[in-house]
């Protein structure tokens, strides 16, 4: 909303244009600056300008979206747009297994989508147990930190199960300020948003759109309406069927703009 007149003090001998304020004893105009744009301290995110008290939304880019093709055979993800986080697998207490192992170094797999010489693979089995699971994941910050992902609208990645008698299902999700501890607002935290995908031997492409991922029924505090793009933490794709043997491969994953 626009604010029009001062805040405190005078901006100006005489008259006073539309949109000034004093911001931190400053004249500011609330309308057009991106700092304080409709009000004292209300910054845009960078890059975006400020239009009569409202900041512009960010257009999407392509540009630089990748999170990781894997070609560097390291356990960090692509150093594009300030991201720098970790690569890992996780897995639960109960007897279940992962590979490789989530206390290690994580390493991508020799073989990749479109002939390209590595991609993410992660394979084990889940107990019997009533609640397991296990995943890979793809920090977007070093150290665990939110990142900013509001000018991106989708996610895109393609995957594939290695063997014909493996689980098909996974959960992709990505962890953001509402469901992960270090938002500090989740009571119940956990309950990601994210999406279920049925994978098959063949590489396939996935492209999810941010506002379509959505929590699961029937737990999770707080339970916002969406996904919030502005402050993630990492995508995950994660397994969680009792019994289930899983073996996973996931390449060329990155922002995207659908
Ligand atoms: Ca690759």
């Amino acid at each position: 909303m626009a604010k029009t007149g001062l805040a405190t003090g005078t901006c100006g001998p005489t008259t006073t244009p539309t949109g000034t304020n004093v911001c931190n004893n400053a004249c500011v105009n609330t309308l057009t600056d991106p700092a304080n744009c409709g009000g004292c301290g209300k910054a845009c995110a960078t890059g975006a300008s400020c239009t009569n008290g409202t900041c512009s939304a960010l257009a999407c880019t392509t540009t630089n979206a990748l999170i990781d093709n894997f070609e560097d055979a390291n356990n960090q993800v692509s150093l594009l747009e300030g991201r720098n986080g970790a690569l890992y697998t996780y897995v639960d207490t109960t007897g279940s297994t992962i590979s490789p192992a989530a206390a290690s170094t994580f390493t991508p797999a020799t073989g990749g989508n479109a002939s390209s010489a590595r991609a993410a693979h992660f394979s084990g089995h889940l107990s019997s147990a009533s609640t397991v699971w296990a995943g890979f994941g793809a920090d977007f910050m070093s150290p665990k930190a939110l990142y900013n992902a509001s000018k991106y609208t989708s996610l895109s990645f393609y995957a594939k199960k290695g063997s014909s008698t493996a689980s098909s299902a996974v959960r992709v999700k990505i962890p953001d300020r509402n469901t992960d501890p270090v938002g500090g607002v989740c009571t119940a935290c956990a309950n990601d948003f994210g999406t279920d995908i049925t994978l098959t031997t063949t590489w396939t492409k996935y492209t999810i759109p941010l506002s379509s991922m959505t929590q699961l029924a029937g737990w999770g505090a707080p339970r916002p309406a969406h996904l919030d793009p502005s402050g993630v933490v990492a995508v995950q794709f994660q397994v969680t069927a009792p019994g289930a043997n899983y073996d996973i491969w996931v390449d060329d994953l990155s922002f995207g703009c659908n």
